[in-house]
């Protein structure tokens, strides 16, 4: 029997299911959202105190038998890893306690351990460097030179280093193994993942801008461009890759293991770095998944040459992926992905590492969940950008699955069978740095990382003032959030200059708005005062004129404009003010000062040293 519904009750009945699913979703009250906040503060705390009590110092706390175990390397992983989380939520004291003990007791980086290259990127220098420039908002000391200076940089600086010689390739790509003192062990395997050649800008672009030495982020964009240049001719790029050779080694494209990160990088490292045409990449990377990779609102795996599929599973990885399109405006397609990974969620209570989409089920063997971030990464982006409270809802979900079944007395385990919720003996670091943090994010409204720029600190710092925490934090894919303000307040030119180039020049498009508001001409600032007129400040900028900033140096000059050497200038300082030498602050700078040498010698010598 044929029934025809006239189009005017089509519509009423809609009106009552559009009504009917909005009531679904409790309303997103202040109340409510306190009270999940602190229920996911008390999460962290649970597993954090867990960690503290029967792991460290070692990497992790295995949750079942609640005690530790080395996984990535043998450096306190977890307590790196969770450090900026204790910021994030508030708890300052706890965070200056860990952030002084870290630099106690990580004065030696020289190890002999073979560590993840990828791994110890986004955990531990990732970890470090958004410590270091949260040091302000958790009530520490600032060290001397900070944000451009300080111990926490300089151990991030030495661990990035001492991934350097992965870099030594004919490609530029790295490996994916390094020993901390030795450099690349000699059998080492070539192939490197898509993701463990292209993620480090976010990482090494921070580095380089906050000390001046170009070279991290030069090695980083070296090894993205050396991917892009071997995209497949529809625009694909394959799963590992061979660092010597370049040729591809897994030619399976898409956006899940091995690949996730690379298209998250180009995204973020062109909002944090300023990088345009990063963008431009992703633009058309993305063209490419959405044409071959992108079947409805899944993703599959697809050939890298031919573009037809050829696994198709949903990861649980690939679930960050709506809070990517969310970041570069498109949340109607994020929304679209993100029902999908959301059904399989509600499915078992968690997200398998595979889905297998035709069947729609958990793959065999794949069937676990490690407390993976991906999904309330996703959540929290979306809900930012439309506050649509369905995504609080569907927080509060994860939030019970997570309190329901992988709970235990010293933290929270991972699941090994989202079938049957059976558990393993294992607590991931960034359970602590990404999953809590999200979160806690998403139930944070107000929360200093959400500053759509209506707040910001000014602080005096050795290049004049810096505005700081003004909003537009990127978090690096193991949710440390890096402050772009930082990077441009330690180089690049001074708000002064930059004021001074949109006053006076009518080409730029924002002159208009400037003009006359600013004196005509700034008297030019010299970097060291004459005798006579040296102040500490000026002696500051002495120092940071020799932290390895070339172009700062060329800029040194006496009163009478005769060019001067920055030790000159720094040693007639410091005899003009008769100050007592701060010994301890002088070897902090020293640690940046050192003049690198370009970028392929040192990669030489570094090799000639670990060969
Ligand atoms: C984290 O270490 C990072 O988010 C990484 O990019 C992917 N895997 C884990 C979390 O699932």
């Amino acid at each position: 029997m044929e029934i025809n519904m006239p189009y005017q009750w089509w519509m009423i009945m809609c009106g009552i299911l559009c009504i009917f699913s909005v009531n679904a979703f409790e309303e997103v009250t202040k109340e409510r959202l306190e009270k999940l906040r602190e229920e996911v503060r008390e999460m962290f705390q649970h597993s954090y105190e867990g960690y503290l009590q029967h792991a460290y110092p070692l990497d992790e706390l295995r949750p079942l038998t609640c005690d530790g175990v080395d996984t990535w390397g043998s450096y306190s992983l977890t307590l790196i890893d969770a450090l900026d989380t204790l910021a994030v939520m508030g708890n300052h004291s706890e965070f200056r306690r860990v952030a002084e003990l870290i630099v106690t007791s990580h004065s030696d980086m020289d190890l002999n351990i073979n560590v993840s290259v990828f791994e110890t990127n986004i955990r531990v220098v990732g970890g470090l460097l958004s410590a270091h420039l949260m040091l302000d908002r958790a009530g520490a000391p600032l060290p001397l030179g900070w944000p451009c200076n300080g111990p926490l940089l300089a151990l991030a600086a030495d661990v990035a280093a001492r991934l350097l010689p992965a870099f030594d390739t004919p490609t530029g790509m790295p490996y994916g193994t390094v020993n901390l003192r030795y450099g690349v062990p000699p059998a080492e395997t070539p192939v490197t993942c898509t993701a463990g050649v292209g993620t480090f800008v976010v990482e090494f672009g921070t580095l380089s801008r906050l000390t001046g030495d170009p070279l991290y982020e030069r090695v980083a964009m070296r090894a993205l461009y050396a991917l892009w240049e071997r995209q497949s001719s529809i625009g694909l790029f394959g799963n590992h890759i061979n660092v010597l050779t370049g040729k591809w080694t897994a030619l399976d494209a898409g956006i899940g293991a091995g690949v996730d990160s690379y298209y998250e990088y180009l995204v973020k490292g062109s909002q944090l770095l300023q990088r345009p045409e990063l963008m431009a990449m992703f633009g058309r990377a993305r063209h490419a998944v959405d044409s071959y990779v992108r079947r409805d609102d899944w993703h599959m795996w697809t050939s890298m040459t031919r573009g037809q599929v050829t696994i198709p599973v949903f990861q649980s990885l690939e679930a960050f992926w709506p809070g990517l399109l969310s970041l570069v405006g498109d949340d109607a397609a994020a929304m679209g992905s993100l029902h999908n990974y959301f059904q399989v969620w509600k499915q078992y209570g968690f997200t398998p590492e595979f889905y297998n989409i035709p069947h729609g089920e958990a793959t065999d063997g794949r069937e676990g969940y490690p407390l993976r971030p991906e999904l309330v990464e996703s959540l929290m982006y979306l809900y930012r950008s439309t506050r649509n409270p369905e995504l609080v809802t569907m927080g509060e979900h994860v939030l019970r699955s997570i309190q329901h079944s992988a709970r235990t007395r010293c933290g929270y385990a991972t699941v090994k069978n989202v079938r049957n919720h059976a558990l393993d003996n294992r607590m991931e670091s960034f359970f602590l740095a990404e999953t809590t943090k999200y979160l806690y994010l998403l139930f944070d409204p107000a929360n200093f990382l959400h500053n759509p720029g209506t707040s910001a600190r000014v602080v005096d710092t050795p290049r004049g003032q810096c505005v700081l925490h003004a909003g537009g934090y990127v978090f690096n894919t193991e949710a440390h959030p890096m402050d772009p303000a930082a990077l441009a307040c330690c180089s690049g030119p001074r708000t002064d200059e930059v004021l001074q180039e949109l006053t006076e020049n009518p080409r730029h498009r924002h002159y208009k708005l400037f003009r006359g508001r600013l004196p005509k001409r700034h008297p030019p600032r010299p970097a060291v005062a004459p005798p006579g007129t040296c102040r500490r400040s000026t002696l500051l900028q002495v120092m940071m004129a020799t932290a390895g900033r070339p172009d700062a140096i060329r800029t040194v000059r006496t009163a009478a404009g005769r060019p001067d050497t920055a030790a000159e200038s720094g040693e007639r300082c410091w005899r003009h003010l008769e100050l007592m030498r701060d010994r301890e602050a002088e070897r902090s700078f020293e640690q940046l000062r050192c003049a690198r040498p370009p970028f392929e010698d040192r990669l030489l010598v570094l090799h000639e040293v670990f060969s």
